[in-house]
């Protein structure tokens, strides 16, 4: 499996961190983010050009260092030089710093000077005002900090579904080389795409007396071995992430895939029900006295207790057992089914990409259409596009949809809804376009009411089409501004307007329960990547399964429609 830019970008970006907290030369750390940056948001992967014989240093921001380093990376999977610094940092300093607030240098000052090194010991530094005296603090950031974590309830321990993808892929790689093994899969949370994971849940079915156990604790990430047996381990990786694994025989694969993918109270009803009927189940199996009469596979127990077979997105006991019995489960969107995006960026704002890398690149994914949503300017978004910017735009649409075969590009903007509810750009201009995304991007703490009533009157303007990021959170760093939702998806249901599903790993905004109380309100969404880069487009797969866990189907998402369909729907009514 090729190391994908992300995951060097990672690397990279914690060097910078890391060495940033050290007192590393400034121009050091910003090279080492300046090439995350590039890295991540390249169009070809690094492993690919080199694989082509590309010289990477002629790329931008990469010298002929970072050039090697890239190199050893693709080849080896490893960065040396931040195992080297990881070696003489304590880990929990890295995890102070995902606190809203407290960068590398923050860190390090508490660290050397308060010798703090966990969440408790800020918590209770910042309770007795010791934090304000320190240089670079002060007593509204003592406050912010409190502040913060109250609101995660001390350190937020659980990572992004993202970040998770990013630090299982080689582990699985590396389990399934094993002598023996079959199969590797991941499940838990992470198999269920719930956004954020507490720990990675790893099943692995081989045959007996394989070495896996041997392996996966001799893993060049795990720091520490909590415990290790023949048919289950525990190990705690360098990045902090908690990894229990299982050996399971094939007869029982199934089972134990089902119980270990849970959810726990979607495992405990599922029990109930075999009970009522008899029968004993575990991850082994489903057993009538004690003869295994299920466990082969996950169709084959469900079948076995009387139901149909159950998405992983949607074991969460929230009523898909009782659809599961009436056989009127929903047929969950899948991202074949997707025909377009309908929220991205280009260079023209806050995009890395041209017009016509991102239209090209949607082309490349199959893509019926794309609509170009780049920033209104407003004072929150310095680069935003003004009436002259947003008319060259038009216009180089208008040429690109000329010259381009296979595909449309829409015209759009992302536009700001103010804070009076009226959108930062006059209706002449919005009325040009093929569609209007309107989003909120200040006043985050207005009350409730206000909030909700400012987001409906901007819907009130028959311009806007589609409620982007609807509440705002980002996950681990920003809580949602106060609005009353379902207010907003009525009001949006009434004009004929529609909620996005922001696929951003970490906004993924509306949530699941969001999504499903949009399909009870029956206001239909739309599933956008917000790419920033062509890499970016690849999002979309977050945002339906974050959809498929609110039980969404095809006919819900807006996106999933033809280009003439999509057209009448934005026409509003
Ligand atoms: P996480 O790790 O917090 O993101 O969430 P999960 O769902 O991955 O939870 P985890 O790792 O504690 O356990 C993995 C699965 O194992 C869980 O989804 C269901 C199953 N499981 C764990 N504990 C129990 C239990 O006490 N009873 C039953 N029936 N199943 C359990
Ligand atoms: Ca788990
Ligand atoms: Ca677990």
């Amino acid at each position: 499996m090729p190391v994908s830019n992300t995951e060097i970008a990672m690397l990279f970006d914690r060097l910078a961190d890391l060495l940033e907290m050290e007192d590393a030369n400034p121009f050091r750390v910003r090279a080492y983010r300046n090439a995350a940056r590039s890295i991540g948001d390249y169009s070809s992967s690094m492993a690919d050009l080199l694989a082509q014989h590309k010289d990477l240093s002629t790329l931008p921001g990469i010298g002929k260092d970072l050039a090697e380093k890239i190199r050893t990376i693709v080849e080896t999977g490893k960065l040396p030089l931040l195992e080297e610094v990881e070696a003489h940092t304590p880990a929990a300093l890295s995890e102070l710093m995902k606190i809203e607030g407290l960068g590398p240098k923050r860190v390090k000052a508490l660290y050397q000077q308060l010798h703090i090194t966990s969440a408790e010991d800020l918590e209770r530094a910042a309770r007795s005002g010791k934090l304000r005296e320190l240089k670079g603090f002060g007593k509204k950031i003592e406050e912010k900090i409190l502040l913060r974590l109250e609101h995660f309830s001390g350190l937020e321990k659980r990572i992004r579904l993202l970040d998770a993808e990013v630090i299982v892929k080689p582990l699985l790689a590396w389990l399934q080389q094993t002598r023996g093994v079959k199969e590797v899969r991941v499940a838990g949370s992470f198999r269920r795409r719930r956004e954020t994971v507490g720990d990675l849940d790893i099943l692995v079915t081989a045959s007996r007396g394989s070495e896996v156990m041997d392996r996966f604790v001799r893993y060049d990430q795990v720091k520490e071995v909590i415990s290790s047996g023949k048919t289950r381990s525990s190990v705690i990786l360098r990045t902090g992430l908690h990894v229990d694994l299982r050996v399971v025989t094939q007869a029982s694969q199934g089972a134990a895939l089902c119980y270990f993918t849970g959810s726990k109270a979607h495992n405990i009803a599922i029990r109930k029900i075999a009970v009522s009927k008899g029968y004993k189940i575990n991850e082994y199996g489903v057993f009538k006295n004690d003869r295994r009469i299920a466990g082969k596979t996950e169709q084959d127990v469900y079948r076995q207790v009387g139901l149909a077979y159950i998405e992983p997105e949607l074991r969460e006991n929230r009523g898909e057992i009782e659809a599961a019995r009436k056989n009127a489960l929903p047929e969950l969107v899948r991202l074949e089914d997707i025909r377009g995006d309908l929220h991205c960026h280009t260079r023209a704002t806050d995009g890395h990409n041209s017009l016509e890398e991102m239209a090209t690149a949607a082309r490349a994914r199959g893509y019926e259409y794309l609509a170009i949503s780049d920033h209104s300017r407003h004072l929150t978004v310095a680069h935003g596009l003004d009436r002259k910017g947003l008319l060259s735009e038009i216009r180089q649409i208008d040429r690109l949809n000329e010259k381009l075969d296979d595909i449309v590009i829409l015209k759009a903007i992302e536009v700001d809804i103010l804070e009076d509810g009226t959108l930062d750009l006059p209706d002449s201009l919005l009325g040009q376009l093929d569609l209007v995304v309107a989003a909120v991007h200040y006043k985050f703490n207005l009350p409730r009411r206000k909030q909700t009533e400012r987001i409906i009157r901007a819907m009130d303007n028959p311009c806007f089409n589609i409620l982007a990021h609807p509440t705002g959170r980002l996950i681990n760093e920003r809580a949602a501004y106060e609005v009353d939702l379902e207010k907003i998806m009525t009001a949006a249901k009434e004009r004929g307007c529609f909620l996005e599903v922001n696929a951003q790993p970490a906004r993924l905004d509306l949530t699941d329960s969001d999504c499903k109380l949009a399909k009870d309100t029956g206001v239909k969404v739309a599933i956008s990547s917000d790419a920033h880069s062509i890499g970016n487009l690849d999002y979309m797969r977050f945002g339906v399964d974050q959809a498929r866990r609110g039980w969404l189907e095809a006919d819900d998402i807006l996106n999933t429609r033809k280009e003439d369909e999509l057209r009448k729907l934005l026409q509003r009514h």
